[in-house]
């Protein structure tokens, strides 16, 4: 076992490995993991900060695995350093999970510029979310100036990750008449850059009509960011035709919310997020391992299940006991 502080020096000095275990302390739910792994990030926050985050996310077999194999490279040809993480509650994975994607997205994978880590299996998603953004860290604490997470679309895990990041890139497919399908999902409002992927031999032409539909859509919506009008980009993961005008609008995207100050607002608002779902996990956990909570607990559940009581009255009882409520209701004075 190694000390935390042992474990920050590694990181600090470049050592891959040490940063792979850390991730995994992170991902752990053991208490004692728990404490070294808070010591770690506690130690490592100073260093934090510096990357583009950024999301990708698209509905299941859209691309985003060769798109992020292919993106990935030319990020690293550009001379970044790149760390490819995955938001993904195993529960809603059909497949092609990015620790299959590893063998796949060889070329990232074998390049010493790139770190592609699994995404951990199970967990709620916002239990995966936290550890997500404690891994986003520590690479960036370690020297990856570009984070890429990943989620397959498939509910609530877009807007988790467009939590995480600084700029949300969207992938969609040509074809099939679901071009607007996100856009009913309501998915296309967290975009920032609108990808449609597989823009080459028999899909050139529907990718160009996608392209032109969801520009046409994108208009109507209200702008996420002031300033900002999020681009829709065609590309070809096999050709490599626009991958690099997807960086272009990345930092085009990420430079106007520099200006404008949305990007530290963002920023900061997203830490805040985050502190309240710490901090609400936490006091729920410390409250529900109380005895008398976890006696009166079952009991109440089933009342409440039963309509004999009121989800509200039945929680007060837990929070506050048994006998302030039953005095409350015999009548406080008025
Ligand atoms: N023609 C063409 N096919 C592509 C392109 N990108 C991906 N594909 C194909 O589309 C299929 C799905 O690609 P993936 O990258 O695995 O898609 P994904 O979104 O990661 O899929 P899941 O991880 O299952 O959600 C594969 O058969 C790819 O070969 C592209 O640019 N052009
Ligand atoms: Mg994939």
């Amino acid at each position: 076992v190694t000390r935390p502080d042992q474990l920050v020096e590694a990181i600090r000095a470049g050592d891959r490995r040490a940063l792979a275990r850390a991730i995994t302390l992170v991902e752990s739910t053991r208490a004692d993991h728990r404490d070294q792994a808070l010591a770690v990030l506690e130690a490592l926050l100073p260093d934090a900060g510096r990357a583009i985050r950024v999301g990708i996310s698209g509905a299941p077999g859209v691309g985003k695995s060769t798109f992020i194999e292919a993106f990935g490279v030319h990020l690293v040809g550009a001379g970044h350093q790149v760390a490819v993480l995955a938001v993904d509650p195993s529960s809603s994975r059909s497949g092609g999970s990015i620790l299959g994607d590893k063998t796949r997205m060889t070329e990232l994978a074998n390049s010493p510029a790139a770190f592609i880590r699994p995404s951990p299996s199970g967990g709620s998603l916002g239990g995966v979310a936290r550890r997500t953004r404690e891994a986003m860290l520590l690479c960036e604490a370690f020297g990856f100036d570009a984070v890429l997470i990943e989620t397959v679309g498939v509910g609530q895990s877009e807007s988790a990750v467009d939590d995480l990041v600084d700029v949300f890139v969207l992938l969609v497919q040509p074809g099939g008449g679901d071009e607007l399908q996100g856009i009913k999902r309501g998915v296309t409002e967290l975009a920032d850059v609108l990808v449609v992927t597989k823009a080459d031999g028999e899909m050139a032409a529907a990718a160009r009509r996608a392209a032109t539909e969801y520009g046409r859509a994108l208009h109507y919506l209200r702008p996420k960011h002031a300033g900002w009008r999020p681009p829709v980009v065609s590309t070809s993961a096999l050709t490599g035709a626009g991958i690099d005008e997807v960086w272009a609008a990345v930092l085009a995207c990420h430079g106007t919310l520099e200006e404008t100050g949305a990007l530290p607002a963002r920023r900061e608002a997203q830490t805040r997020a985050w502190f309240w779902s710490e901090l609400t996990d936490q006091v729920l956990d410390r409250f529900r391992s109380d005895p008398s909570v976890a006696r009166l607990l079952p009991r109440l559940e089933d009342e409440v299940a039963a309509g004999r009581t009121s989800p509200s009255a039945a929680a007060r009882k837990l929070v506050e006991g048994e006998d302030a409520v039953s005095s409350t209701s015999a009548g406080a004075p008025g």
